[in-house]
C-alpha cells in the first residue's frame, strides 16, 4: 500500500499527542509536532523521495531518528515506538485531547486524579460536576467540555473535503486507466464543494464488458468491502473514509450525476418544478409518461424544467432555484482568476520556508503577487517577529524585489489583536507595510460582548487592511468564537477595510453565509492561502470552493485585482 505524506504527520502528531501527555521531555515533543508540520507542507511524496535517494535529513527539522522512522513507517506501514506508546497510555485518551480546551496536561489530570480515559467517562465526570474540583479546571471549563462534546458527536466521522480529495484524486486517476471506463466523477458533498464530506459518491459510465468493478474493489487503499453489485458498490478506505460507486449508462449520466450531486433539498424542489410540467425527474433522465426526453447533460435537467445552468456550489435547495428563474445567477469566481495571495508565513515565523522559496512557488502557480505576513511580536509560540526582525525582514524584501520583473512580494504582517483591541505593534510600524492583516490568536472565550467590541476596536485602527480567519473556528476542533459576525461585516463595510476567507483546510473562515453578507455589503473578500510551505498554495482551491458557495464573483475578491488597482485598493484603507 502507498503511504501519503499524510500518514506519516498522523502517525508524528499522534506521538507528540502521547508523549506529551506521558510528560516527557518537551522538546522530543516538539520535535515530531515539527516534523508533521514539515511532512505536510511538503510539494512532494516522502515514499517517492526516498525511492529517488533523497536524503531525508535535509529537511528542516528531520534529524537521522526522525528520519529512520520515516523510512520505518513506509516499509512496513507503522512505527514501533508508536506502539509502544500505545502500551504505555490508553489509546482512548488521544480522544481526549480532540476536546477543544483539552490539552495533554489536563488530559494527564483527568486520567491521574479521576482515572477518566473514554469521552463517555467524560462527559458523565463533567455532567455530574466532577471536573471543576480539579486543578486548573472550573466550572466554565466543565461547561465547555460538555458542550463540545455533544457537537463532535454530531460531526462524527466527517472527513475535511480537503483530506478526501487527496483520497478522491488518485482514485479518480485509477478508475479512468480501466480498460472500457468513459467518465469518472465524484459526486455528493465533494462536487458541491461543502467543507466537510461524509462519503464519497463516484459516478463512472463505462462500456458493459469493463472490469471497472472489480478494479474498484481491488484499489490497493480498500480495506473493506461493503457490497458489490454489477452496477453499485459501497467500500471504505483505510483512512476510514466510505466510497460508493456507481456505474450508470451514458444515456443517464447527467440525470443521475444531477441526483447524486444534490443536495436532497436541490433535487426535491426541480422534481416539483418538473411535475408541474407535467414531467418526471429521476436519476436515470427526464421522462414525459414514459418516454424519456433528456438526461445525457446536466445542461439538460435543468433545460427540461426551464432554468439556465446551477453550479453545483450553489445547489442548497434554499435561494439558488429562485435566483436562476430570476437570470439572477452570480457568475461565479474561479482559481483562475486569482491574481495573488495576501497571506504568507516564512520561516522567519512559523512557516518552513524562505520568503524566496514561497514567492518563486507562487510565482510557477501563475500567481502575480503576495504578502509575507508573518505574526507579530507577541505570538511567541510561533516567534513573532519583534520590530528590529521586521525591520530586517522589510529590508530582505527589497532586495528581493529587484530580482523580479513580474512578481511582486508585498510587505505584510498578521498582527495580533490584542485582548483589549489595540493592535501588536505601534502605528509607527505598521505605517511602513503595504498590508496589516490583523487576527485573534487568544482570549478565544471573552463574552460576545467583549470579544465583539474587542474586534471592532482592531477593525477602527489607522493602518488595518484586513481581518483574517474571522470567526477563528478550526472545523472538527474548535467552534467559532464567540463574536457578532454581522456588526463586524458592517463594521469592515463603514471602515473601508477587507474580510478574509482563509484557505487552511481546517478553517475556510469566512463561512458561505458570511461570504454572502459581506458581498451584499460591499466588502471585498481576499481569498488567502495562509501557507506555510509551498504546498500550502493548494489550500486556495478550497478557498476558491467555498468562496463561489458563499456567491462570490471576481468583482467580490480583492486578490482578483491586478497589482496596480490592488496596491490602489490597499492604499485606499489609509485615508
Ligand atoms: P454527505 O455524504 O453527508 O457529505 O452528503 P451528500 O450530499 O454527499 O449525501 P449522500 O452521500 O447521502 O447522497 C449523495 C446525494 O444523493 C445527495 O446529495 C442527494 C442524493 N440523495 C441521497 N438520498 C436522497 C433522497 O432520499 N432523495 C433525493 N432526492 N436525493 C437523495
Ligand atoms: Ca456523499
Ligand atoms: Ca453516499
Amino acid at each position: 500500500m502507498p503511504i501519503h505524506n499524510e500518514d506519516i504527520a498522523v502517525i508524528f502528531d499522534e506521538m507528540a499527542d502521547l508523549l506529551d501527555i506521558e510528560n516527557a521531555n518537551p522538546f522530543r515533543v516538539r520535535a515530531y509536532r515539527n516534523a508533521a508540520r514539515t511532512i505536510r507542507g511538503l510539494g512532494h511524496e516522502l515514499e517517492q523521495m526516498l525511492a529517488n535517494g533523497t536524503d531525508l535529513t535535509t529537511l528542516q527539522g528531520i534529524g537521522t531518528s526522525l528520519a529512520a522512522k520515516i523510512e520505518e513507517i513506509i516499509a512496513s506501514g507503522h512505527a514501533e515506538a508508536l506502539d509502544k506508546l500505545h502500551k504505555e497510555v490508553p489509546a482512548s485518551l488521544e480522544d481526549l485531547l480532540h476536546i477543544p480546551g483539552l490539552g495533554p496536561k489536563r488530559v494527564r489530570v483527568l486520567y491521574q486524579d479521576l482515572n477518566i480515559k473514554t469521552l463517555k467517562q467524560l462527559q458523565h465526570a463533567a455532567s455530574s460536576g466532577q471536573l471543576r474540583k480539579l486543578p486548573g479546571f472550573g466550572a466554565k471549563t466543565e461547561q465547555r467540555i460538555l458542550e463540545s462534546i455533544k457537537s463532535q458527536r454530531s460531526q462524527d466521522k466527517r472527513f475535511l473535503h480537503h483530506t478526501a480529495h487527496l483520497y478522491a484524486d488518485p482514485l479518480v486517476t485509477y478508475l479512468e486507466a480501466v480498460p472500457g471506463v468513459k467518465q469518472v466523477v465524484v459526486a455528493g458533498s465533494y462536487r458541491r464543494g461543502q467543507e466537510t464530506v461524509g462519503d464519497l459518491d463516484i459516478l463512472v459510465s463505462a462500456k458493459d464488458d469493463s472490469p471497472v468493478m472489480q478494479q474498484f474493489v481491488d484499489y490497493d487503499e480498500v480495506t473493506e468491502v461493503i457490497s458489490k453489485g454489477s452496477t453499485r458498490a459501497t467500500v471504505f478506505l483505510r483512512n476510514g473514509l466510505q466510497v460508493d460507486l456507481r456505474v450508470v449508462e451514458l444515456q443517464s449520466f447527467g440525470a443521475a450525476l444531477h441526483y447524486f450531486t444534490g443536495n436532497k433539498a436541490h433535487n426535491i424542489k426541480i422534481r416539483k418544478l418538473a411535475q408541474q410540467r407535467g414531467l418526471k425527474i429521476n436519476e436515470y433522465g427526464v421522462f414525459r409518461g414514459d418516454k424519456r426526453i433528456s438526461g445525457k447533460t446536466e445542461e439538460s435537467i435543468f433545460k427540461a424544467v426551464g432554468l439556465p445552468y446551477i453550479q453545483a456550489e450553489l445547489r442548497n435547495g434554499d435561494q439558488e432555484i429562485k435566483a436562476a428563474q430570476q437570470h439572477k445567477l452570480p457568475e461565479l469566481i474561479t482559481y483562475g482568476d486569482l491574481k495573488g495571495d495576501l497571506h504568507v508565513h516564512s520561516k522567519a515565523s512559523d512557516g518552513h520556508a524562505s520568503i524566496e522559496e514561497m514567492a518563486r512557488s507562487a510565482r510557477k502557480l501563475g500567481l502575480k503577487y503576495i504578502a509575507i505576513t508573518d505574526h507579530s511580536q507577541s505570538l511567541k509560540v510561533a516567534h513573532g517577529l519583534d520590530e528590529a526582525r521586521l525591520h530586517k525582514q522589510l529590508e530582505a524584501i527589497d532586495r528581493l524585489n529587484a530580482k523580479f520583473s513580474d512578481f511582486k512580494i508585498l510587505k505584510g504582517s498578521e498582527v495580533d489583536i490584542l485582548e483589549d483591541g489595540r493592535l501588536d505593534y505601534h502605528d509607527s510600524i505598521l505605517s511602513q507595510l503595504d498590508i496589516v492583516i490583523v487576527a485573534v490568536h487568544s482570549k478565544f472565550h471573552l463574552s460576545r460582548a467583549r470579544q465583539t467590541t474587542r474586534i471592532l476596536r482592531a477593525i477602527e485602527s489607522k493602518y488595518i487592511t484586513m481581518l483574517a480567519h474571522p470567526s477563528g473556528r478550526l472545523l472538527g476542533e474548535r467552534s467559532a468564537y464567540d463574536v457578532d459576525m454581522s456588526r463586524v461585516i458592517t463594521a469592515a463595510s463603514e471602515r473601508g477595510c477587507y474580510l478574509e476567507l482563509n484557505s487552511q483546510p481546517q478553517r475556510l473562515d469566512l463561512n458561505d453565509t458570511y461570504c454572502q453578507q459581506a458581498k451584499q455589503q460591499g466588502v471585498l473578500v481576499s481569498i488567502n492561502s495562509d501557507a506555510h510551505g509551498p504546498a500550502d498554495f493548494d489550500n486556495l482551491a478550497g478557498g476558491i470552493h467555498q468562496a463561489r458557495r458563499g456567491w462570490l464573483e471576481k468583482r467580490d475578491v480583492l486578490n482578483s485585482r491586478p497589482l496596480g488597482q490592488l496596491i490602489k485598493l490597499l492604499n485606499a484603507t489609509r485615508c
